[in-house]
């Protein structure tokens, strides 16, 4: 697409050579420029959502001034450009999982929508009464929830690895699990409680040493790891857009083509036909056979903007500025009297839940707010994971890589702030 394309091209991405520039790199993030409260804004709720840089915003609004049509349809100007757009982000997609084919791309809402795509369509299948599925005791509602309504829809039964006090799975107990019964193992690639960084690929090699596919949940991974589908060998890989510094409403799986090629549909509708009679109806191929009705093109075209700008600066480099920043935040907020961490697993990515002695989080999040720090607080998502670790609610600050060491700063000040408060 023209003016969208070149819009990409052009706008190199700061700090993308020599060192890592952070004030740079904030200077692409106009929301993060903003005073709330009177106070500077502190963002550290990236785990719930990531924002966005100017180029992705800039992308889809050229988009709608210039190219609006819809996709795979019209043999106009404006829906050839658009598709070539939509089908040139599932390749920029491809590229970033390093998926050997774009047909093994399939857009979705996000995260929660491709997990219940891989439950409704693979499980509802393959897996029958009496069949396990496996997932981990650090599991978010959205890699629990629909293995269950599958396992009440067929009679399956959900199995859980343990973990250890860390927040570490148990290996072990993982490998007494797998059985004759398993056929599907579905886990978190990092938690977007404790942060851990799960030992996915002996995961991986346990199940596939029995034939069990396995589905990695990426969300809190792909904004924070370089991520490898082929390497992994990982059967399905969902992420959200939303969280990649992408558009909301997007997301994609990956899903390994010879299994995506014997799933029936998940939605019925527009594209994902071949050719339709009141009798029968021929369905399209992959990814289309699984992109019922319109899909969501500025989202797809805007995702692929963010890709760009994440390439531009190098995975590799976000990820190591990262743990240098998580060190210098773990180590500074385990000093603050009457703070427990939840997650000390030794594997970890950009994410600090914890809770302070005498305060509830909820107190917590909301004088952090004050203070200008966005933090989110609850049990996000992972209520067993809450009643692992015997809490009611953890206050959470997740990193991303415009976070920078004064923002921590600001944040243990603002906890002082809570404890001066409360003690
Ligand atoms: N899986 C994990 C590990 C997540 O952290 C989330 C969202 C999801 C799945 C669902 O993603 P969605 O984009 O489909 O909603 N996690 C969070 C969070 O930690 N705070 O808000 C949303």
């Amino acid at each position: 697409m023209r003016v969208v394309n070149e819009l990409t091209a052009t706008q190199t991405p700061r700090g993308s050579h020599g060192t890592f520039d952070v004030e740079r790199i904030r200077e692409d993030f106009p929301v993060l420029k903003q005073q709330v409260h009177g106070k500077p804004l502190v963002y550290l709720d990236n785990a719930a959502t990531s924002q966005k840089p100017q180029v992705v915003i800039d992308t889809i609004t050229q988009y709608y001034l210039t190219v609006n049509s819809n996709v795979h349809r019209g043999v106009h100007f404006l829906s050839e450009q658009a598709t070539q757009a939509y089908e040139g982000a599932r390749d920029k997609v491809r590229r970033f999982l390093n998926a050997p084919h774009t047909r093994e791309i399939i857009f979705v809402r996000g995260s929660t929508e491709g997990i219940n795509l891989v439950a409704q369509s693979y499980g509802r299948t393959f897996l029958k009464e009496g069949d396990e599925i496996i997932i981990s005791a650090m599991e978010h509602h959205s890699n629990i929830v629909p293995w269950q309504i599958l396992c009440e829809q067929i009679g399956a039964r959900l199995r859980v690895i343990p973990i250890n006090d860390n927040g570490e799975v148990l290996l072990d107990e993982y490998k007494k699990l797998l059985g004759e019964r398993t056929k599907l193992v579905s886990v978190v690639h990092v938690s977007n409680v404790l942060g851990t960084i799960n030992p996915v690929k002996p995961i991986i090699e346990m199940a596939h040493s029995r034939g069990v596919p396995v589905l990695l949940d990426g969300a809190q991974a792909a904004p924070h790891l370089p991520v490898d589908v082929q390497d992994l060998d990982c059967d399905f890989y969902v992420f959200s857009g939303h969280k990649l510094f992408g558009p909301t409403g997007i997301g994609v799986l990956y899903g390994k083509a010879h299994l995506l090629e014997t799933m029936p549909p998940y939605q019925g509708g527009g594209d994902m036909i071949r050719a339709v009679t009141f009798e029968k109806t021929l369905y399209n191929v992959p990814p289309y056979k699984f992109e019922a009705g319109t899909p969501h093109i500025e989202g797809v075209i805007g995702l692929g903007a963010a890709i760009d700008y994440l390439s531009g600066i190098e995975l590799e480099r976000i990820a190591a500025y990262e743990r240098e920043l998580l060190v210098y935040a773990t180590e500074v907020l385990s000093s603050i009297p009457g703070l427990r961490m939840i997650g000390t697993a030794k594997e970890k990515a950009s994410v600090l839940s914890f809770v302070l002695d005498h305060v509830h989080a909820h107190d917590i999040g909301t004088i952090l707010d004050q203070e200008g720090v966005a933090i989110r607080a609850g049990h996000h998502c992972a209520m067993p994971l809450m009643q692992r670790f015997g809490v009611p609610a953890t206050a959470r600050a997740s990193l991303a890589f415009y976070n920078t060491r004064t923002e921590i700063g600001m944040l243990v000040r603002a906890i002082y702030k809570v404890k001066e408060l409360f003690d």
